[in-house]
């Protein structure tokens, strides 16, 4: 029926905030996106990104149909022919080299998206590798490690309440661009607003005035990569001050004594000069947290890819711990998501402390965690021949060219691979290097439901976003692509049917669904559940079934009673019934039920906390660099990938180099000028911008950019490249602990070019 439109909503899947929208559809075509005013969590709020989901959808240099490499070009194929060339390329490497000359790199949209979250996992498995990498070892590895060792899972997250918190503590984020992370929240800039228009208190610790320290009462520009020390101080000076208070939560933690004994070296005074603020204001910051009625201390990038992160992470929750405020209203609360979360399956209270360093990496030696090897070490695993040297690549909605350290070695190794295959939707800096790209349909094609981010959200929520328009004919779903890629490498052949793989992965997940003695459907046969799950397939019929054996699902019947005003116990087909998703409540306290650590308890002082001490101590010592590389964020980008976007990029230039005026005079650099950084790995040109929002000592670039590499086709990206910030970032400098690559306070010089 031409010109009829029809109205669907979906969720925002661009970044962590979740926002709902409201298309307005045409035939095939979305013609409008706006905010969805009556989404149960966003109410309306909308980015300028998330409307560009329409040119994405519609961008021509989005990958419509898969490219297989022939003489040296990338070609258009058919699907037959591109899982057919996988197979071709993939088995003699693993016939002649072994399964772990096979690496995988997994990139951040897999969390935004059903396939990545639900398919990876038995594409990995029938790998059978342990050269697995991620984005999460420049990212938020850290904080996942802080969590499983104090709480027992990784993604056990205590998120700022910020609806109800009398106090924020931000440390290393910006949400007024990045609209939050491991905090999902939408609208961040509304509820910070919100907190200080009910009289509360917001203060920014970055070592840039951000426009998030901007909006701030207080703002601490610290030196970058001494968070941890910064909270440790703040942790002492409240203990000296006779202040501990550790609230309701107190109950179920251990080791406080001995974490504020360790902790007490860490005087204001003893970390001042290396954290770059004064002892008084560092005391009064402590002060301020105890006698805060409630507070909520926030970490993120700027804790996190840094040479302490793991400190960092596990330090603001000891600060949450020791100001009584977590797991209480107004303080720092653990979500209940209504699907897929690990902790509100099994036992309460069971589990056991994670090891890491299961294995380690060939060339460095570098600890696995949480199964992946740290990504900065991908390039000389790639470029170091001998034994277990990788040979095949898989890159999964990635752009490591882009996105970790020592970037042009990894662009170099990239070239030389015996197979390279990337499920992606551009031909970027990264994926131009492949023999085969699969790229899946557009975010418009493709269900989705937030099973990572509704486990990190400020609210319980839950919403069910159908496909907006149909994938082209023949365009395999992504989470096909996937499970045709898990039996190539399992050895069923390019022929073989996804279906399998699906039947496998809901077998799976009500094996052990029906298996869990504290779950709702215990001792039940699976063939029935299976037949009540209906006709559904892929990633929909899996979201049904987590949902029903979720804490507010209809546990296949044996649960009735409504989870909301008005709303059944949740199964898909109820969350069908509401377009603008279900609002589950504000958060709960969740102690100690959510805990599942070896003791039961929040283990506050575990072994790898404490033995990591010392080398913040040592770090006291150490001389201060002359001046440090920090990134920032834009609200018009995201990561590397949206910046073939006009609307995003169009108007001033971005990517520029934030330098202080005390550093421009230094240094000989002008405003508008042309800086060259260098740091130990390699160095760049970059367009100078002199300001005061960054400290003296401190230059920022953001990353994601430098799209002017031949081969790409992302025809506006490379009309406005900007350079690529991890051409100087340093792939030895880690975090110990989780291996997490240091993209803040990376050491640098400078001159004029
Ligand atoms: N210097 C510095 N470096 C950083 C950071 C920093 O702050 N400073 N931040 C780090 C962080 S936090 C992150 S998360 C990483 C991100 O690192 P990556 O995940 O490696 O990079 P992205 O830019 O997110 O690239 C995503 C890729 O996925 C593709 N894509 C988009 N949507 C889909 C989809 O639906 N399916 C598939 N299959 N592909 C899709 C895009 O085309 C792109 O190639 O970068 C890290 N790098
Ligand atoms: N618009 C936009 N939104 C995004 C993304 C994006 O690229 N663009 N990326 C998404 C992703 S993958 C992520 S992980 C999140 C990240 O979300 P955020 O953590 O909010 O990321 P940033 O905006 O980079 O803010 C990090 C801040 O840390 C500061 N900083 C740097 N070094 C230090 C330090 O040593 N200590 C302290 N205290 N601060 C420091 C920086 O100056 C910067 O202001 O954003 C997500 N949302
Ligand atoms: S804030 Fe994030 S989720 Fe919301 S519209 Fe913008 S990109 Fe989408
Ligand atoms: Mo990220």
């Amino acid at each position: 029926m031409l010109g009829t439109d029809r109205t669907t909503f979906r969720t925002c899947p661009l970044c962590e905030a979740t926002c709902g929208l409201e298309l307005t559809v045409q035939d095939d075509h979305v013609t409008r996106i706006r905010g969805d005013r009556e989404d149960v969590f966003s109410h309306g709020f909308i980015c300028p990104k998330g409307s560009t989901l329409r040119q994405l959808h519609d961008d021509p240099d989005r990958l419509r149909g898969p490219l297989i490499r022939r003489d040296g070009e990338l070609v258009p194929a058919t699907w037959e022919e591109a899982f057919a060339e996988v197979e071709r390329l993939l088995l003699p490497v693993v016939a002649e080299h072994g399964r772990d000359s096979v690496g995988a790199y997994l990139g951040n949209p897999n969390a935004h998206n059903l396939s990545g979250v639900l398919y990876v996992k038995p594409f990995l498995r029938s790998l059978g590798t342990k050269n697995l990498f991620s984005a999460s070892t420049v990212d938020q590895r850290p904080k996942e490690l802080a969590n499983s060792w104090l709480f027992g899972g990784g993604l056990t997250v205590a998120v700022p309440d910020l609806d109800r918190t009398d106090y924020l503590l931000i440390l290393g984020a910006n949400p007024y661009a990045s609209n939050g992370s491991l905090a999902t929240a939408p609208d961040w800039p509304g509820r910070i607003e919100a907190i200080r228009a009910r009289g509360g208190r917001l203060v920014v610790v970055d070592p840039r005035r951000s426009r998030t320290a901007e909006e701030a009462d207080w703002h601490l520009a610290i030196r970058p990569g001494t968070d941890a020390m910064l909270l440790a101080a703040v942790v002492t000076s409240i203990s000296e001050a006779g202040r501990i208070d550790t609230g309701p939560a107190g109950e179920w933690l251990v080791g406080l004594t001995e974490t504020l004994g360790a902790l007490a070296p860490f005087t204001a005074e003893a970390v001042a000069a290396t954290v770059g603020i004064e002892a008084a204001e560092i005391r009064q910051l402590a002060m301020e947290l105890a006698d805060a009625p409630t507070a909520a201390v926030y970490g993120r990038i700027g804790t996190t890819t840094a040479e302490f992160g793991t400190l960092a992470g596990w330090l603001v929750d000891v600060v949450n711990m020791v100001t009584g405020n977590l797991d209480q209203p107004g303080g720092a609360m653990f979500p209940k998501a209504a699907a897929g979360s690990a902790n509100t399956r099994g036992a309460s209270r069971v589990g056991r402390a994670l090891r890491t360093g299961r294995h380690h990496s060939r060339v460095r030696g570098l600890a696995e965690t949480l199964g992946e090897l740290p990504v900065a070490c991908l390039a000389e695993e790639i470029d170091t021949p001998g034994e277990g040297q990788v040979r095949a690549l898989f890159t999964i909605a990635g752009n490591p060219v882009l996105s970790t350290p020592n970037s042009a070695r990894l662009d170099a190794a990239m070239a030389t691979l015996d197979c390279y295959v990337a499920v992606d939707i551009y031909l970027n800096e990264t994926t131009r290097h492949a023999h085969v790209v699969l790229p899946p349909p557009s975010a418009f094609e493709k269900d989705h439901y937030d099973l990572v981010f509704n486990q990190l959200a400020i609210r319980n929520v839950a919403n069910w976003s159908p496909a907006a328009l149909p994938a082209a004919d023949g365009h395999p779903q992504e989470w096909e692509i996937l499970a045709k890629l898990a039996l190539i490498a399992q050895g069923l052949g390019a022929d073989a049917d996804p279906a399998l793989v699906d039947d496998l992965v809901v077998g799976a997940l009500l094996t052990s669904a029906v298996a869990d003695e504290y779950g709702p459907v215990h001792g039940r046969d699976p063939a029935d559940l299976l037949e009540e799950l209906g006709a559904r397939r892929g990633p929909a019929r899996l979201v049904d079934l987590l949902l029903r054996t979720g804490p507010y699902g209809d546990g296949f019947g044996s649960r009735t009673n409504e989870v909301a005003p008005g709303v059944a116990p949740l199964s898909l087909d109820v969350l069908e019934a509401h377009p603008h998703g279900v609002d589950l409540g504000p958060l709960e306290p969740r102690l100690p039920d959510l805990l599942r650590t070896a003791t039961g308890m929040v283990e506050m002082a575990a072994e790898p906390f404490l033995s990591d001490l010392p080398r913040l101590a040592a770090a006291l010592d150490q001389p201060i660099p002359d001046l440090v590389l920090v990134g920032r964020r834009d609200l018009r980008s995201n990561n590397s990938w949206m910046h073939n976007v006009e609307v995003l990029v169009k108007g001033k230039v971005r990517c520029t180099l934030h330098v202080n005026p005390v550093d421009a005079d230094r240094f000989g650099l002008v405003d508008g000028g042309v800086a060259c950084l260098s740091g130990r790995v390699g160095s760049l040109q970059a367009p100078v911008e002199v300001t005061d929002s960054v400290r003296p000592g401190v230059v920022s670039l953001p990353h994601g950019w430098g799209h002017d590499a031949t081969g790409a086709r992302m025809g506006v990206a490379g009309r406005h490249a900007g350079v690529n910030a991890n051409l100087v970032a340093d792939e030895l400098l880690l975090d110990e602990l989780s291996g997490n690559a240091v993209l803040n306070g990376i050491p640098v010089s400078l001159a004029p070019c």
